[in-house]
């Protein structure tokens, strides 16, 4: 005999094995990374438009943070790994943090 609470299990289950978490990609201010530079990295490889990437890159240089983007952990981790590379490769100390949302 199956009870509410038992449904409700399978309930929870069945969501979760359909629903993938998400995870927000949070860009981080620092002192040195160019503002040009920061506006790249958001067109080229968050797929922001110019105008929406100079925005977020002024709210990160007033506030200290912004969320780039929301993806599934593998995109999320994928994308800011590549940023930190190509930024790394370029002298820059751009940096991210991943906050599951
Ligand atoms: N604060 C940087 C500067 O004055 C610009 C900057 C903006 C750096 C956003 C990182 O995520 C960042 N050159």
């Amino acid at each position: 005999m199956s009870t509410s609470i038992d449904v409700q299990i399978d309930e929870k289950i069945k969501q979760s094995a359909l629903i993938p978490k998400k995870f927000k990609v949070v860009l981080l201010n620092d002192d040195s990374t160019p503002m040009d530079w920061v506006v790249g990295i958001l067109v080229d490889i968050f797929k922001h438009s110019e105008t929406t990437a100079q925005v977020l890159m002024l709210a990160v240089h007033e506030d200290g943070s912004a969320v780039a983007g929301i993806y599934t952990y593998e995109i999320a981790e994928q994308k800011s790994v590549e940023a930190i590379n190509l930024s790394r490769d370029n002298g820059f100390p751009l940096g991210f943090k991943l906050e599951q949302e």
